[in-house]
């Protein structure tokens, strides 16, 4: 009970006119509203045209990988470009923290995007266009996609995914004629690897390991957070690697050791084994690569410290 009880029958007071039409008002615009979400629905081009497969991530990123190889034109900063033919798939692969490949479409043509992550939950943001899409590990979102007009787009992902998600900056390219590709650099594109083909009992010369090397960098995502440039926001950069000390903390103390074979090796198959001090928070997560692609890795490293 409260202290003062309300005067009996207050509620079948009559309602006044004013708040009688300011209720048949607001009913109406709420009902205008509810009859609008169905109306942008199929007038507005509100909701994309997609479709979702259930997939694993071993098989999509199999998948895209295969398919980044052979569609690949060239490279841009380790990521590799692709271009499509109009009326494709085209695999976009989403993971910490790259989005791969480049691509560059052709204006007013349809492709059909299937995009997916490796690891976790990421947000593919289509700039300054502002078209979003989720993008889950294990899902194959199916995105039909025509470019309307030329330009350079961005792609950022709005999912917070880590400590590199701000580097996390993809590339979409509409192009018109063929000159445009001027426009972003792309005439003279950094051939891809050349694809090296084995030939019977013979071994691969250094050169070829090279080129693979290079190719597994590319296409197996450890461009993503390793550069060769001397930068190392995210990892050690990799020119200059082989062969010199470095401080790595193992079972909690800090020794030095020399960039080696093994160490690389070591690195690759268990990256929380030593962990190369400054990077603790941070260490490398681990990738599926085989002993063939380290090798071909080790070949590129050294390459890159002659
Ligand atoms: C998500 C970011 C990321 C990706 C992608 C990545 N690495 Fe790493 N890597 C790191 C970090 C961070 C370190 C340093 C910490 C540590 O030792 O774990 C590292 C260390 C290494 C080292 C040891 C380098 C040194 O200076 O001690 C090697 C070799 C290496 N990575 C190889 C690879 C290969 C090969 C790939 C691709 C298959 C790859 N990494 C992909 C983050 C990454
Ligand atoms: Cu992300």
């Amino acid at each position: 009970m409260s202290l003062l009880s309300p005067v009996e029958g207050w509620y079948y007071k009559k309602v006044s006119k004013d708040e009688k039409m300011w209720m048949v008002i607001a009913l109406i615009l709420c009902l205008m509203m509810f009859v609008w979400m169905i109306m942008w629905h199929v007038y507005g081009k509100q909701n994309p045209s997609s479709l979702t497969y259930k997939t694993s991530t071993a098989e999509f990123s199999k998948l895209s990988e295969a398919y980044i190889k052979n569609n690949m034109v060239g490279v841009d900063k380790g990521i590799p470009v692709v271009r499509p033919k109009p009326n494709s798939d085209v695999f976009v692969l989403a993971e910490m923290w790259r989005w791969s490949p480049v691509l560059i479409l052709q204006k007013d043509q349809s492709y059909k995007l299937h995009i997916s992550s490796r690891d976790v939950l990421h947000g593919f943001s289509i700039q300054p266009v502002n078209m979003n899409f989720q993008v889950y590990p294990q899902y194959d979102y199916v995105l039909t996609f025509k470019p309307t007009e030329t330009g350079e787009y961005k792609v950022i992902c709005n999912e917070f995914c880590g400590i590199g998600h701000h580097t996390m900056i993809g590339k979409i390219v509409v192009i018109d004629k063929e000159e445009d590709l001027k426009l972003y650099g792309y005439e003279n594109m950094k051939k891809a690897p050349d694809p090296v083909v084995k030939k019977t009992n013979e071994p691969l010369t250094e050169q070829e390991m090279v080129l693979l090397g290079e190719q597994a960098y590319t296409l197996k995502g450890c461009a993503a957070c390793h550069k060769i440039d001397g930068t190392k926001e995210l990892a050690p950069a990799w020119n200059g690697l082989f062969g010199k000390s470095e401080e790595v903390r193992e079972n909690g103390k800090i020794i030095s050791v020399k960039v080696d074979e093994d160490y690389i090796k070591e690195s690759i198959k268990q990256p929380q084994q030593k962990i190369t001090v400054g990077f603790e928070k941070s260490p490398m997560p681990v990738f599926p690569v085989t002993d063939e692609d380290i090798d071909h890795i080790i070949a590129y490293i050294k390459s890159l410290s002659k």
